[in-house]
């Protein structure tokens, strides 16, 4: 029997393995396909046509939540997965903003696929799957962003979701533009350091919120913003002016996390906290709110004197973008199912507008139907031969990129052309 430390507990090796998750290896080999590709691999195997070259394309015919176009996510795990395969892969490039359909009314291929098909077939689950939990939650991140005006944002939903995705959510939730993620691996992987304020359960153990503020800023390192959680036992007011005669000029923040039984009108109960911290001089004070927001009441609370916002399951467990694979060339040939369009694409995006056309790969560059200007390609080779040719962008230039996308979008709304 092996053991291993975990902070200070020793833990029996094997109970690890029984968490119920794949491994990378196992998701690389396609342990976790559908079984009927798996028969279709027998059954072209058997039948000497699992060298068939094929193009397939990943696209939606339609968004959740009403939500009229999605942000990619899911591009880098994608990589590693088909990676060292003989493919061709051409995708949007992470984060870039994507409609169901053109303005001409074609699906948009966010990913395309090129090369014998008996090397992929029993990856589609997989990459799908890949695809459409990171893209849901990225663009539910960005809905919110944009909700908030802007203002700071923080991820806090991995705890609803399986522990073995969790840093996959955090980079998601980040890249959809998000400020800060609460879990250690997410923020590992995203290159930040993790966000957080204090549980109340630190606050019930002290058993008093005045001691549980002060042994926050005696202990915690002074870099961590002196954020104050203040709903455990009084009045959010009441605690907040508390909190800023306990910290002084210390407190950064005050964080109302208030439970639903008592959460009446937000709105006000924020109003009161910001009016009794200004009128005490404490007009530095910031307030953060967090506990059950989604984009409708973060669109709401962005109205009023709120800084900053704790978010969790309405991101993390936020609705998957349904992607489809679907062939639509062999050996060359356009072929493909009823509802799809056959044949290779392009999507060309008018920058001004952000909008998009679809056309057959080979085209003439076209002009925006919109503004006349030149459209771009978007699709762009990633994988050559197996070989990865794009270069890995860190979670924090993609998330860039994303938020000048939507800054863009919110300014064509602003101006109606939206
Ligand atoms: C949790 C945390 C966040 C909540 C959950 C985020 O609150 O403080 O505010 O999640 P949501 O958007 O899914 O509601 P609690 O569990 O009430 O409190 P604690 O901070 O004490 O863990």
């Amino acid at each position: 029997m092996f053991y291993r430390t975990i902070g200070p507990f020793k833990v029996k090796v094997n109970a690890l393995g029984k968490f119920h998750i794949a491994k990378a290896e196992d998701i690389k080999r396609g342990e976790t396909t559908d079984v009927y590709f798996m028969r279709t691999l027998k059954i072209l195997k058997e039948t000497g046509l699992a060298k068939v070259n094929v193009t397939a394309e990943i696209t939606t015919g339609r968004l959740p939540k009403k939500w009229n176009w999605g942000i990619l996510c899911g591009v880098e795990e994608e990589i590693a997965l088909l990676e060292d395969l003989p493919l061709n892969v051409y995708s949007l490039p992470e984060g870039t903003i994507f409609y169901p359909k053109s303005m001409n009314g074609v699906r948009e291929p966010v990913m395309v696929i090129e090369g014998p098909y008996g090397v992929f077939a029993h990856l589609e689950t997989a990459m799908l799957g890949l695809l459409c939990q990171a893209s849901g939650i990225a663009t539910a991140a960005a809905k919110i962003k944009i909700a908030a005006k802007f203002k700071p944002v923080y991820s806090f939903g991995i705890r609803r979701m399986h522990p073995a995705i969790s840093p996959m959510i955090d980079r998601a939730v980040y890249i959809g533009g998000f400020d800060g993620v609460s879990g250690l691996m997410g923020a590992k992987l995203i290159g930040k350091k993790p966000v957080g304020t204090m549980p109340h359960s630190l606050i019930i153990i002290l058993g008093n919120q005045i001691e549980a503020w002060k042994k926050f800023d005696e202990i915690i390192e002074e870099e961590v913003p002196r954020i104050a959680l203040v709903d455990t036992f009084y009045d959010e007011k009441v605690e907040a002016i508390l909190a800023a005669e306990t910290l002084k000029e210390k407190l950064f923040a005050v964080r109302l996390d208030t439970p639903s039984s008592r959460r009446g009108n937000i709105k006000d109960i924020v109003r009161e906290v910001r009016w009794e911290l200004d009128l005490r001089g404490y007009k530095n004070v910031k307030i953060m709110v967090s506990g059950g927001l989604d984009e409708e009441s973060v669109r709401e609370l962005s109205e009023i004197e709120v800084d900053a916002f704790g978010v969790g399951t309405s991101v993390s467990n936020a609705p998957t973008i349904n992607f489809a694979m679907d062939i639509v060339e062999v050996e060359g040939k356009p072929r493909t199912k009823r509802g799809k369009m056959s044949g290779k694409k392009q999507i060309w995006r008018c920058s001004s507008c952000i909008r998009d056309l679809v056309l057959p790969i080979g085209e003439n560059p076209p002009k925006c139907p919109l503004c006349g200007r030149r459209m771009k390609p978007m699709l762009k080779p990633i994988i050559k031969n197996g070989k990865r040719i794009s270069r890995e962008k860190t979670a924090t230039e993609i998330r860039e990129y994303v938020l000048e996308q939507l800054r863009k979008m919110v300014e064509l709304q602003e101006d109606g052309s939206k």
